[in-house]
């Protein structure tokens, strides 16, 4: 099939191709599903290119059903004339020479993507086949390269051109390229396109490339069978003409990044419906950037150079955090949120909640890091940082954002305090620790074994339960420290002054193991710490306001399980001058007991833990062999954490509207539950 009519400069070509076909690991990292779609993404990549540089605005990407790709741009087209040092045409140039890619040409290409920049002649030489047409000064270019065997030298020779660049002759009005190539099953372990990974690469180019349309059509399906599968959709109840249609999908962000950050935020309560946008150029970088709070905690910043995303982080990074952080506190400033003997926010103050996206394209770049996705110019950096201080001011100047920039610092102060307060109350407990650790001694009766695996600490509240507890408990091994319960139940108490709280900072004390950063599981003194509160309203909050704690402060400790909830019954079932009595720990149970104790029954109902005796308190909720004990997981915490936000927070409607929506989504909601159901059968017994 090979055929011999091409020049000099051919030879050293193909030895090139011979080189990625040899070790193409080397060229695409493997020869898996990631190598595979790496040959189409470098293909995708010259047509984003000529996109990105404002020559297309739509790319259609086909996956076919013989297994091949097609990428199609309605761009320049990939020149077609021949190339003064090389003899042959432009588009011979870019599907046989390494690392020429459509990027030969300096002037005609700003920034340049790729996520090694081996070109689009690498997908070439790890195909069967591949075929280029090129829409022209009204005409179509067409031009088709093949692997085959060659007898005499006993090996594949991958890539060979069947013929030169030639002129079809075929009229046309479009411009633009048109790549189609088929992997090769000889070099891929498998060669089946994922749909899904091909979709989430092309939509998130979608949202990096503002404006650009991206279509996607997988002709191995029909628009039902995909329906069916992924969105469960009943296949019987779609229409028939989705039965024949293959799967067809549409992107186009005409809001760029800003689109991005609102999708990444979908579902969660934001603190301003419209992100911060803003793009610019600096210093030879194109710079973009997407900033929108979220009542969450954690920081999500997704950064991206050429559109190659940098999970590493990298220079950008730094100016970006960097610009917020001066932006933000010169603001606070100016406001008078910050005083003048106020110490400036930390970056992580305004950075909590934080979801962005950063978005850079440059020439040279430079990748580092364990995953090669880390940006390493360090010139990257002060055209950030300007960027994000100019647009964020340019942005707190308008109409309309001031209620935006008043909410980010609202958020900043409230990560602050609590900075504040968790650092008190760390140096609180260490001066303790060193200090004085019998201070504790008075609220807390410690047990007195020494193995932590075998020790138990139960948070019980009320000094009339833990009066009654410190009875009932086995010493050796059980350790009992009241909480005094209204400090906690006042309903609008931050969290930083919930830490200030005498009782929390004896947990920590008590625990031994340190918050936060510092936290450190090995030094922790009970491996089952028992959150035991009443079954009502103020229990209940307890019980959220200590999980928080633990969530926000010891996360280990939660995720280790460690943590547990006790379950004190609610009812006692019992006969008068009999010693026959059984314990309903919910409503449902309470019906099983009335029938078990029979006729006589008579009901005790627990309102609160302080009505139990020493033995019924060790018998129903602390006697490890007779007791109710639940582990809290994580989700758990995170529902606590959550609930407390709403409950706490300012927002009265939102308050509302999250008792009324979360009455039963996991366990912590089910405790709500149990205060609903407490609280309507209390009502009926009045
Ligand atoms: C260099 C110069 C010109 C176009 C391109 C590269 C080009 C490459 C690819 C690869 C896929 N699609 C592409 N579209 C354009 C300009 C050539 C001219 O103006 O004649």
């Amino acid at each position: 099939m090979a055929q011999s009519n091409y020049g000099a400069s051919d030879i050293t070509v193909l030895e090139g191709l011979e080189a990625v076909r040899l070790r193409p690991g080397m060229y695409i990292g493997s020869t898996g599903v990631k190598g595979l779609h790496h040959i189409l993404w470098e293909i995708v990549d010259n047509a984003i290119d000529e996109a990105a540089n404002g020559y297309a605005d739509k790319i259609e990407v086909i996956l076919h059903k013989d297994g091949s790709a097609s990428v199609e741009d309605n761009g320049r087209g990939i020149p077609t004339d021949i190339h003064p040092k090389m003899k042959v045409s432009g588009v011979q140039v870019v599907f046989t020479q390494l690392h020429a890619g459509g990027k030969f040409d300096e002037h005609n290409y700003s920034y340049s993507g790729g996520l090694h920049g081996v070109g689009a002649s690498v997908t070439n030489a790890l195909s069967k086949w591949l075929k280029v047409e090129v829409y022209k000064n009204g005409t179509t270019y067409a031009m088709e390269f093949r692997s085959a065997y060659d007898v005499k030298k006993k090996k594949v020779e991958s890539g060979v051109p069947v013929a030169p660049l030639t002129d079809t002759r075929q009229k046309t009005r479009k411009h633009g390229t048109f790549v189609h190539f088929m992997p090769d099953d000889a070099v891929f372990n498998t060669v089946d396109f994922q749909l899904s990974a091909v979709m989430s690469r092309l939509n998130e180019l979608a949202f990096l490339n503002r404006g650009l349309t991206i279509r996607l059509t997988d002709e191995r399906i029909t628009m039902n069978e995909y329906k069916a599968e992924e969105e469960g959709e009943d296949a019987e109840q779609l229409d028939l003409a989705g039965a024949t249609t293959p799967y067809s999908v549409e992107f186009r962000y005409d809001g760029g990044v800003s689109d991005f950050v609102k999708s990444l935020n979908e579902g969660k309560s934001v603190l301003y419906g419209k992100p911060l946008y803003y793009k610019t150029e600096k210093d030879g970088i194109l710079i973009e950037y997407a900033i929108q709070h979220t009542g969450e905690y954690t920081e999500n910043l997704f950064s991206f150079v050429n559109n190659i995303p940098t999970p590493e982080g990298g220079f950008h990074e730094i100016g970006f955090r960097t610009g917020i952080t001066r932006m933000l506190n010169d603001y606070a400033r100016d406001m008078k949120a910050l005083k003048e003997k106020d110490a400036n926010f930390l970056g992580d103050d305004f950075r909590e909640g934080l979801t962005a996206v950063l978005s850079i394209k440059m020439k040279n770049v430079q990748f580092e890091g364990q995953t090669k996705t880390k940006l390493g110019n360090p010139e990257a950096k002060t055209p950030v940082e300007s960027a994000v201080v100019e647009g964020l001011r340019s942005l707190a100047g308008q109409n309309g954002y001031k209620k935006t920039f008043d909410e980010i610092l609202k958020k900043a102060q409230g990560a602050a305090r609590v900075r504040l307060a968790a650092r008190q109350a760390k140096d609180t407990a260490r001066a303790k620790n060193s200090i004085d650790s019998l201070m504790l001694v008075g609220k807390l009766a410690a047990c007195s074994g020494k193995k932590p695996e075998l020790n138990e600490l139960f948070i019980v509240e009320g000094d009339s339960a833990g009066g009654t507890a410190k009875q009932a408990r086995v010493r050796q091994y059980q350790s009992i420290l009241p909480l005094r319960g209204k400090p906690l139940n006042v309903e609008k108490k931050r969290l930083d002054q919930v830490l200030a709280n005498e009782e929390i900072r004896t947990i920590i004390s008590a625990l031994g193991a340190g918050l936060g950063n510092d936290f450190n599981l090995d030094k922790l003194n009970y491996h089952k710490v028992i959150i035991l509160s009443d079954a009502d309203q103020d229990g209940f909050h307890i019980r959220c306001i200590l999980l928080t704690f633990f969530f926000r402060y010891m996360r280990p400790l939660v995720n280790a399980g460690h943590v547990y909830i006790g379950m004190p019954p609610l009812y006692k079932v019992y006969k008068q001058n009999s010693s026959v009595e059984e314990y309903a720990y919910d409503d449902n149970e309470l019906q099983e007991k009335i029938e078990k104790v029979g006729k006589g029954y008579l009901i005790q109902r627990y309102k609160g833990l302080g009505e139990m005796s020493a033995e019924q308190l060790w018998s129903t909720t602390m006697d490890p062999a007779r007791r109710n004990l639940t582990k809290v997981t994580i989700e758990d915490a995170v529902a606590a954490d959550n609930m407390i936000s709403t409950l706490m927070g300012d927002r009265v409607e939102g308050r509302k509207e999250f008792l009324n929506r979360n009455a039963n989504f996991n366990k912590v909601d089910s405790f709500m539950d149990r205060v609903k159901g407490k609280k309507e059968s209390a009502d009926e017994e009045a």
